[in-house]
Formats: C-alpha cells, structure tokens, sequence
C-alpha cells in the first residue's frame, strides 16, 4: 500500500432473504491521493451538496487534503491547505456559527491547532493556529470560536 494514498471501500448492505439479517458487501477499493504520510481521515459534508467529503491529515507534508464528493462515493481530486507541523488528527464542525463545518487540525510537531473557515464550497480561508492554551482560555474568542473559559 502506498503511504501517500487513502484507501476507501464503499459498502453496501442487502437485506438478506432471512428476516433482519444483513450481508455487507465492499466493492473492489479505490486509492485517492493526498499528501504525504496521510494519518487521519474525517468525513464531513464540507460544500454543502448533502453529501459527506473527506479530510485528510496528512503527518509528514504538514497539510490537509480535502477530497469532496462527487455524490456516487468517489471523489474529486484533493484541495491541499497548508496546516501546522505534523498534523495527526483533524474535525470538523461549524466552529463559527455561520452554517457550514470548518476544520480543527491537531498539529504533534507544533503543538498547535490550525483552523480552517470554511467559505461554504469546500475551500478555506488561510489557516490560523492557536496554541492548545490559548484555546483553553479563549483568548482567540474574537475570531467567532465558541470557546469556553
Ligand atoms: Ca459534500
Ligand atoms: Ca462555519
Ligand atoms: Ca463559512
């Protein structure tokens, strides 16, 4: 398996014949890139179509791929978005109250979070880190974060 790649299986369930019984079936998988060392993948409806897309940290290139969907589970090509050091984690939620899911990026080499805004198409404004004490006391509250003290 290539580093640089996600592996994605879509899985589809038949109703067996027996009542309430299920039978998961995968078809065969599809490899996306992304950046280097890929380490953690959320999925999240991030241009607003309904459908959930994929955000992928990615450990070694200190970036985050965005891979929306396309509505049949595949994919477009990655949107990359340049985060902090050695990004390990990412999420996704509407961070500043206007609608769409912004990203959170745990970053273990700079011991930052990078947040991304959301323009609501799936593409961020430029990234903008805090230090995880910061966060804790909601200095950065300006920038519309709920946070709590
Ligand atoms: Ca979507
Ligand atoms: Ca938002
Ligand atoms: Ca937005």
């Amino acid at each position: 398996m290539k580093f640089n790649a996600i592996s994605l299986f879509s899985c589809t369930f038949l109703m067996a014949a027996k009542a309430f019984a299920f039978d998961p079936l995968f078809s065969a998988r599809i490899d996306y890139d992304a950046g280097s060392t890929p380490s953690w993948v959320f999925a999240s409806d991030l241009d607003g179509d309904g459908y959930d897309d994929l955000a992928v940290a990615n450990l070694n290139s200190d970036n985050l791929s965005v891979l929306r969907n396309n509505g049949d589970g595949t994919f477009q090509v990655p949107l990359n978005n340049g985060v902090g050091n050695g990004p390990v984690s990412v999420f996704a939620s509407d961070l500043d109250g206007d609608g769409d899911n912004d990203l959170a990026v745990a970053n273990f080499n700079s011991d930052n979070v990078s947040v991304l805004r959301n323009y609501g198409d799936g593409t961020f404004q430029a990234v903008v880190n805090y230090g995880a004490s910061q966060l804790w006391r909601g200095e950065q509250s300006h920038v519309g974060l709920r946070l709590r003290s």
